[in-house]
């Protein structure tokens, strides 16, 4: 895709390249041809470190970044690691975009959650229902970190001209994800779940919370593909929502993975653990109307993440 003023030479930083969401974003990138690519391992640069981050962009001053560098987990982890969730997010989102806009980037595009929307937003939740109610308790404290991004992004181009926008992600997935059992989000938790038992001869797999509660997927790929489209064709002051269009319970979703993987035994719920936020659906007309739209469906993502599980997961860290 053709990405006006971002040349094949461009200079191109893509902030956490090495997450599932980062690595996508790269594999995208050189699939377009662009192979000036600025990358840092988390050991090479520690982007919670204001003066690392600010010696970095100042030598090397990319053209262009992809702020795809976040803490990121599931609904456990969330709860779980709030300090964390909101003190890594804000440190590096509020790092990168002041050093971007300080050293001449052209253009940044931050990416935030669908989380930021109150929980109960009317479903399909506008980008306008930001800020209308009370957010989703178990991941607050990854959204205000999120909508801090996202307001940074506006405040810095109305007062001083920066050229940066912000997209909002439904829930991803996909190759690369973290499929560790207590910080992952549940598509990859349960494609483990599911193989494990499997393999084991379980009788059941355990699924947390009630069942009910309705989630939209997205995969990363596609979510590249998007991140691209809007480098090059989005320059608003709001934050745009980027979905599949359709969502799920996730008890329909155990069934899903659970026939692709060929678990024939049961599904049992553990209503102890949270449900969150009852729907998460984005509406996604303001990105439809550009003209894009995903491509992935639900059922071959989830087999091509099953795929690259089965590939990689000997070398899983946990
Ligand atoms: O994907 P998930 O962890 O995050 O959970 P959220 C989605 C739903 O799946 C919840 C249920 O209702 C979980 O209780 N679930 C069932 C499971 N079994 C499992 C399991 O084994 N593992 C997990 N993880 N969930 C996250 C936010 O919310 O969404 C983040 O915490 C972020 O901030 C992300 O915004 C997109 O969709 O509830």
């Amino acid at each position: 895709m053709p990405v006006p003023g971002m040349k094949r030479e461009s200079l191109i930083y893509v902030a956490g390249h090495r997450g599932m969401v980062g690595s996508a974003i790269v594999r995208r990138l050189q699939a377009e041809g662009f192979a000036n690519l600025l990358l840092r391992t988390h050991a090479e640069l520690d982007l919670t470190r204001q003066a690392d981050v600010e010696d970095f962009f100042s030598e090397y001053r990319p053209d262009y970044v992809f702020l795809a560098a976040a803490k990121v987990g599931g609904i456990l982890a969330n709860d779980t690691q709030p300090a964390e969730f909101l003190r890594d997010n804000l440190a590096i989102q509020t790092n990168v975009i002041d050093a971007a806009y300080r050293n001449g980037t052209r253009k940044l595009l931050f990416l935030g959650s669908s989380c930021i929307y109150p929980k109960h937003a009317s479903q399909p939740m506008r980008e306008e229902c930001l800020l209308t109610g009370s957010l989703e308790p178990t991941n607050e404290w990854y959204a205000v970190a999120k909508i801090a991004g996202l307001k940074m992004c506006q405040a810095y181009r109305r007062q001083y001209g920066f050229n940066a926008i912000s997209a909002m992600p439904t829930n991803l997935y996909g190759p690369g994800d973290n499929f560790n059992l207590r910080s992952s989000h549940v598509l990859p938790a349960l494609i483990r779940k599911f193989h494990e038992a499997k393999e084991h001869g379980d009788a059941e797999v355990e699924l947390w919370g009630t069942g009910t509660p309705r989630r939209e997927f997205l995969y990363v790929d596609d979510l590249a593909e998007a991140s691209l489209f809007l480098m090059a064709r989005y320059d608003e002051e709001i934050w745009i929502n980027v979905g599949s269009g359709s969502d799920l319970t996730i008890h329909a979703l155990a069934q899903a993975i659970s026939a692709v993987v060929g678990f024939s035994g049961a599904i049992r719920l553990d209503p102890s653990k949270p449900d969150g936020t009852p729907r998460k659906l984005l509406d996604t007309s303001r990105l439809a109307n550009l003209g894009w739209s995903s491509r992935i469906e639900l059922s071959d993502g989830i087999r091509q993440t099953y795929g690259w599980f089965l590939k990689h997961r000997a070398g899983l860290r946990n």
